[in-house]
This record gives C-alpha cells, structure tokens and sequence, in this order.
C-alpha cells in the first residue's frame, strides 16, 4: 500500500447522464467565475491577491465530488474553485472578492478566504502549508465525535517542503485520522519549478515515511480524479486511515493577477492546454453520445450569465460599515466588545 495506488476502482458508483453533465457544469461555473473575476480585477474592482484556479478545475470538482455534505474541506489561498465545487453561492464568492459585506466572509477575506462553515467549507488560507494542521484539528474532530465524516486537505507542491506539512502527515498517520491531503501539482510554486524546489520524485513518495497509502491521479481527467479519490475516502471512512495523493494538474494563468510569468514559456502553456480538463471531459460525453454541442452551449449559456449575475451582485452590494471592522475576529461566544484602541484613530 506504501506509496501506490490502490487500485481498487470499483468503489464509485457509476454516474447517470445528469450526473455526468453537472461535473461539466460545475468544471464551466468556476471557469467562467474566474475570467469574470479577472476582468473585475483589470477594472480595479477587486483588490489585493487573487490566485486563479483556471486549468486545474477537475481536481476540485473531481475530488468534492464523491463527498458526503458532512465532510470537511480545507484548502490553500487558490480556493475559489474549492469553494464553489463545494457549493457556495458564486454571488458571495464574487461579492467577497469586491470586498463587499455581502461576501462569504464579509467582505473581509478577500480571494485566499473563503468560507462557508454550512457546507463544511474551512477555508482559503494565505500561509502556505498552515493548513495542513488545521486539517488535522478538523479530522481529530470527526473522529471524536464518532461523526464518519473524513476531511480533504489541498495544498501546492510548493508547500510540501513546509515542516508542519510532515508534522501533520506524522499526526494523521499516528492517530489515524480520516484525512486525505491532496498535493496539487501544478508545476510551479510561485515562478519556481517543482524540480527546483523539491528532492525525491515523485512527491507523494513523502507517503511512505509515515506509512500512509500514496494514490497518484491524473488532474486534467476528472474521471481519474473521481476514481483516485474515492479509494482514498473509502481508507479513511472505513478505516480511518489517511491517504496521500499527489494529483497532477497545471495553472494557465500566472501565479496571480499580477505575475507576468517569465519563468515559463508560451509553448509550454500551449502543450497543457491540449490536455485541458474540460476539454478532455467534453469530447468524452460527445464521443459516447451523451451530450451533443448544443447541450454543451445551453451550459455554457447559463454558467456565463451566473458569473455576470455575481459581478452585478458584487458591484452593487455595499462595502462593509467602518463599525464592524472589529466584528468577526472571535467566535460569538468569545467576541470582545470593548476593545481598548477601538476608538482611536486607526
Ligand atoms: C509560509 C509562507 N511562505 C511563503 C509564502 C509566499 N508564497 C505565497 S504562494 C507561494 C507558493 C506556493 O506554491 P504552491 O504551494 O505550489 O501553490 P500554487 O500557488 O501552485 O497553488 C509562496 C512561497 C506564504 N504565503 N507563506
Ligand atoms: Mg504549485
């Protein structure tokens, strides 16, 4: 088990044509989600970071995919695609990147926070490889409470050199946690390439120091991604135990809206995107004849006009009032009121 795939496929259940068609839709909604949210941050209306996921949509939608709405899901600053793969509402995903109090997290996150405790979406988080423990606190909480939810963990091949990435990989094998960490691996971490910055190939041989099953999957074919994942959440449901994958998958645009990317060239981009995600899974259901082109343009119709109703929404929602700025740090339980330097100048 150290290090390989599991092989055993057989435990998903097949998906019917409406299925199929709304791995598809989902895939499209964060697509078109995205160059909308790129065209708002050219016109200055989203400010601050904003990491797009464009290109590595199967992963996302692939692995949430075989999630019961009770399983936890935590991921790195890249998290739109997460999030709305999990459900969120693309209004408060768009209103949180214009910054609005409208948004997920009220406006005060921005891109790398997302949120939404509901669907047991635990965020975008900006430091790099801190999730990995934070995902660990989530799964020691499913497993104590005997709840039979497990929890995917995402983070970049950038963050696995990070020491509480193995921390947490030592944790989730030691108390057998039902957990997956999911190595996105999309070749860069910022400008710098995987083979720059990581010894030992491949990644998720990190797998088997800690004696944990190591599941690779292929991130441009969500068939895979689905297969791969599903033997990884039967581990860690039924026996609690955690698995390592390392997915494979490639980012089209640069690190974020303001990377010009001169660490690679345009043929490289080009060749990956022969291989795209949705274009592989589109010519799938149409040489099986289960969608026809005009199927896939009513989808495309309807995820474009989405993703304009959630910029109108955005722009029209209103920012957040000065006085809640000390709002939302604390649990209601712990929030504090009088806070000492509230009233001066900030
Ligand atoms: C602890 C920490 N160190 C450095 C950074 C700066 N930083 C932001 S993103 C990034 C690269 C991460 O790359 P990867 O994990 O591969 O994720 P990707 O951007 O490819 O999704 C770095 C070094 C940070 N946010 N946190
Ligand atoms: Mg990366």
């Amino acid at each position: 088990m150290k290090g390989q795939s599991l092989s055993n496929t057989s435990l998903l259940p097949s998906l019917d044509r409406e299925g199929k068609l709304e791995l598809y839709r989902q895939m499209l909604q964060i697509r078109r989600f995205e160059e909308k949210a790129a065209q708002a941050f050219q016109q200055a209306k989203i400010k601050g970071f904003c990491h797009l996921y464009i290109g590595q949509e199967a992963v996302a939608v692939g692995t949430i995919s075989v999630l019961n709405p009770d399983d936890g899901v935590i991921t790195a600053y890249r998290d739109h695609g997460h999030g709305l793969a999990r459900g969120m509402d693309p209004k408060a995903c768009m209103a949180e990147l214009f910054g609005k109090a409208t948004g997920c997290s009220r406006g005060k996150g921005g891109s790398m926070h997302f949120f939404d405790a509901n669907k047991h979406f635990y965020g975008g988080h900006g430091i790099v490889g801190g999730q990995s423990a934070l995902g660990i606190g989530i799964a020691f909480a499913q497993k104590y409470k005997g709840t039979n939810a497990v929890t995917l963990c995402y983070l970049g091949d950038g963050a696995i050199n990070q020491g509480v990435f193995h921390e947490s990989l030592n944790l989730a094998a030691l108390w057998k946690l039902p957990i997956i960490y999911i190595i996105e691996n999309n070749e860069y971490a910022m400008g710098t390439s995987v083979s720059r910055s990581s010894a030992g190939s491949p990644l998720v041989k990190r797998a088997d120091g800690y004696d944990m099953a190591g599941i690779t999957a292929n991130g441009m074919d969500i068939d895979d991604v689905r297969a791969k994942t599903a033997e990884a959440v039967s581990l860690a449901r039924t026996e609690s135990q955690p698995t390592l994958m390392e997915i494979h998958t490639y980012r089209y645009r640069g690190h974020s809206m303001s990377d010009p990317g001169t660490y690679r060239t345009r043929e490289e981009i080009e060749k990956y995107k022969k291989y795209d995600p949705l274009l592989l899974y589109r010519t799938r259901l149409l040489d099986e004849k289960i969608a026809t082109e005009t199927d896939f343009e009513e989808i495309d119709k309807k995820a474009t006009a989405v993703a304009q109703e959630a910029y109108d929404f955005a722009e029209k929602s209103e920012e957040p009032a000065l006085e809640t700025i000390y709002e939302d740090i604390f649990t209601p339980e712990t929030q504090i009121n009088e806070i000492p330097f509230r009233n001066k100048p900030i």
